[in-house]
C-alpha cells in the first residue's frame, strides 16, 4: 500500500472534503482518504489498480487539484 499526501488549495470547509472523499472513493484501489480542513492537506492510502496519476486526475475533474 502506498501513502500520499496532497497539499490541494481549494479545500475551504468540511464540503469541500467530503467531496474529495467521495470522489477518491469511487477509485478502485483506495483505500483510505483523510483530510484536514485547517491545513488542505489530503492523505490517500491506496494499491493497486488505483495510481498515483488516477488520484491526481479526478482530483483535477472535480476542481480540487492538488499542488504538486
Ligand atoms: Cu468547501
Amino acid at each position: 500500500m502506498t501513502s500520499k499526501t496532497y497539499f490541494i488549495p481549494n479545500i475551504h470547509c468540511m464540503h469541500c472534503v467530503m467531496r474529495i472523499k467521495n470522489r477518491l472513493g469511487e477509485i478502485e484501489g483506495v483505500e483510505n482518504v483523510e483530510a484536514n480542513v485547517q491545513t488542505r492537506e489530503v492523505e490517500v492510502e491506496f494499491s493497486a489498480p488505483a495510481t498515483e496519476e488516477a488520484i491526481l486526475k479526478a482530483l483535477a475533474e472535480i476542481d480540487y487539484p492538488a499542488e504538486v
